[in-house]
């Protein structure tokens, strides 16, 4: 039996006794979207120094600073296109059906899992296609990529930012809040594309093995979880996820669940 269809076995039977199959993902799912990692060869943060540009105060010293960089983090998200990675994801959902939840946890902030058909997802570090006002209640998701002037301003007169959990910022209390009951009441957690380096979303797969549930881990590279894991799929996730999919198929229903990614 290959990983994968021992990685599909845990979830096949964990699904038919209703239990959640969660997942937890980072940057590495967009990847093959062209959404650049953050850590690793060519990462975001190796060109950006992030306390200058994904911080309050870094924010605060040069808001035209921060929005110059966030300007060219909302062209990429919004010229990127879901890849077979966030498709299988969304698959799952549907081939599983309402009586197994499929809660999709993301740490990532380009709204792909979303544009890929996932009706359940859990943004933790908020969404980079999001802005909101810094006094009012103002927010919106439907803003030109390019502003006139850096930094925009909102209609009260205040400036705007980008609607995303900075480090050092509490990320949004009732999200981290369920995704630690999703974590806790989870069959299986699908860990993909993360580099467990950033908390609080890191604790969660140890949340959830403690719990009792089984994880499996899909990343080309090892990572602090990959010796935790029960299972650990190490290529990328347009192609294992698919093929993690298929396998699954095997099982529900006894036939190939075809999952065409085109
Ligand atoms: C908080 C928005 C309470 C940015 C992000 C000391 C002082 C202050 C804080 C801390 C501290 N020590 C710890 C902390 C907490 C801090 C933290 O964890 N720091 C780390 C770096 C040590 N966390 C916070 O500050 C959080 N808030 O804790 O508040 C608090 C307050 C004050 C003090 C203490 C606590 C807020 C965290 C959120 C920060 N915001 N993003 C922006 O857009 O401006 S984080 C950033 O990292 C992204 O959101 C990203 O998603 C996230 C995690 O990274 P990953 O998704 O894992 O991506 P990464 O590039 O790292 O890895 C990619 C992986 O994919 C790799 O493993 C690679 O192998 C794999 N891969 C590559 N290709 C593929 C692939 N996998 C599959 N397929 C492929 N094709
Ligand atoms: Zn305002």
């Amino acid at each position: 039996m290959t990983e994968v269809e021992r990685a599909a076995a845990i979830m096949a039977e964990q699904a038919a006794r209703g239990m959640p199959i969660v997942a937890l993902t980072g940057a590495g799912i967009s990847a093959e979207s062209g959404v650049p990692t953050f850590r690793g060869a060519g990462g975001i943060w190796t060109q950006h120094d992030p306390e200058r540009v994904a911080t309050i105060r870094g924010f605060r010293e040069d808001p035209a600073r921060a929005w110059a960089f966030h300007q060219q983090l909302r062209r990429m998200c919004r010229a990127a296109t879901p890849n077979p990675g966030h498709l299988a994801l969304a698959w799952i959902e549907v081939a599983l059906g309402d009586s197994v939840p499929t809660p999709v946890i993301t740490q990532n902030i380009d709204g792909l899992h979303q544009a890929a058909g996932s009706r359940d997802v859990l943004e933790l570090h908020g969404s980079a296609l999001r802005v909101r006002c810094t006094a009012c209640d103002y927010r919106s998701d439907d803003l030109p990529d390019e502003f006139e002037e850096l930094p925009p301003h909102c209609h009260c007169g205040a400036l705007l930012r980008p609607d995303v959990v900075w480090f050092g910022e509490m990320l949004p209390e009732a999200t981290i809040r369920r995704a630690h009951r999703w974590a806790e009441a989870a069959g299986v957690m699908l860990v993909i594309g993360t580099s467990a380096t950033v908390q609080p979303a890191a604790s969660l797969p140890v949340v959830a093995l403690r719990a009792g549930a089984e994880v499996i881990e899909v990343n080309p590279e090892p990572t602090a979880l990959t010796v935790m894991a029960d299972v650990a799929l190490p290529g990328p996730a347009a192609t294992m996820l698919p093929a993690l999919v298929s396998a699954l198929g095997d099982h529900l229903s006894g036939e190939t669940l075809d999952v065409r990614m085109e």
